[in-house]
């Protein structure tokens, strides 16, 4: 999950001031960056340190990351005029700085690495709105307002994950994750139209190239049916629905990844303990399950809570239950 170095002293010393993208751009650091969370806590798979935002900010839209806010742009997206601000990916010229470094990942881990890319709603609500939003109203404003602006905005944003996404399997990721964290801002419907169409070119586009697909989003609950849909392996399901439940909605077609509440890591051993094996006993022994939390970890994480955890997975799963 993002922000799993967050919590770390080593990744301070590493990520320097700024812009995360100065850390990402540089494949020596961003792999490092992603060594250290598997290092320190014996995890079953690595996630390339990069950004949802990194493929629209190597076509030049004009987006960046600002420390203690999330992605920024001064001149958001507006209009048409503003799609020429998403060129189609070179991809050796705007992200060969990402090849190489999953290309290093790929010769030093001896877990899977997970490559990723954002989802077209999630992208666009950043370049819409030009920051972190509460309430999307920009974004949905556009989505409605000029359904046909809002489509090629997606088409544009589905290309660009396809295409970083294509090369970081070609350089040897093992899965990939599709990540709409704010999917669930919208109603059934709406996701129908306006965004599955995309996620789903995208899914199945990756299809092709044989790797598992795990489709992300948080307060999902009730489109969990569609995020299956779509052409997901394993569905990402956050703490606010039961992984039962969430087996039910997505109809035993898919796996599940979570769904531990990250701010539980926060709270005393034993109640962290109990809701662990909680998620474990909502899963119910189905093998279709990847624990994960439900969310990032929080920034004030004790790095030791999340290795206790980790531990405590590996000796439940160890003892076969
Ligand atoms: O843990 C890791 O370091 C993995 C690499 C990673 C991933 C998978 C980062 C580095 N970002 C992401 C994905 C990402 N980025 C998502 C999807 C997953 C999720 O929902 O958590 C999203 C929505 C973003 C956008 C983003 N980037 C935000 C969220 C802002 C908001 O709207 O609330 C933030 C804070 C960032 C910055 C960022 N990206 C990554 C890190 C480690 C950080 C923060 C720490 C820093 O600036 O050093």
């Amino acid at each position: 999950m993002r922000q799993a170095g967050r919590s770390l002293p080593e990744y301070f010393d590493v990520r320097g001031d700024g812009s995360i993208l100065d850390a990402i751009r540089v494949p020596d650091r961003a792999t490092e960056i992603t060594l250290q969370p598997v290092r320190r806590y014996g995890v079953d798979a690595a996630i390339l340190f990069s950004d949802i935002v990194t493929p629209v900010w190597a076509v030049g839209f004009g987006i960046d990351i600002t420390p203690g806010v999330g992605p920024t742009c001064d001149r958001p997206f507006r209009s048409a005029d503003d799609l020429q601000r998403l060129r189609p990916l070179d991809l050796d010229a705007d992200l060969g700085f990402q090849t190489e470094t999953v290309r290093n990942l790929v010769a030093e881990l001896d877990v899977p690495l997970i490559g990723f890319a954002g989802a077209p709603f999630t992208l666009a609500s950043y370049l819409i709105e030009g920051r972190p939003s509460r309430d999307y109203a920009k974004c949905k404003a556009l989505m409605m307002g000029q359904p046909e602006l809002w489509h090629q905005l997606c088409e544009r944003l589905a290309d660009l994950a396809i295409g970083t996404l294509t090369a970081q399997v070609e350089a040897g990721a093992s899965a990939i994750q599709l990540f709409d964290s704010w999917a669930g801002a919208l109603r059934p419907e709406h996701y129908r139209e306006y965004v599955f169409p995309h996620s789903s070119r995208i899914l199945s586009a990756m299809g092709d190239l044989g790797v598992p697909r795990i489709h992300f989003g948080i307060n999902t609950g009730e489109l969990l049916p569609q995020i299956a849909e779509a052409g997901a392996d394993v569905v990402g399901v956050d703490w606010r629905t039961r992984l039962s439940d969430a087996r039910e909605r997505t109809g035993g077609t898919v796996a599940l990844q979570g769904n531990l509440d990250p701010a539980l890591l926060l709270a005393p051993w034993p109640v962290l303990e109990r809701e662990v094996r909680r998620v474990l006993d909502d899963n119910g022994g189905h093998p279709g399950h990847i624990f994960n939390l439900g969310h990032g970890v929080l920034p004030q994480t004790d790095p030791d809570q999340v290795k206790r955890v980790v531990e405590l997975v590996h000796d439940i799963g160890r003892a076969g239950r």
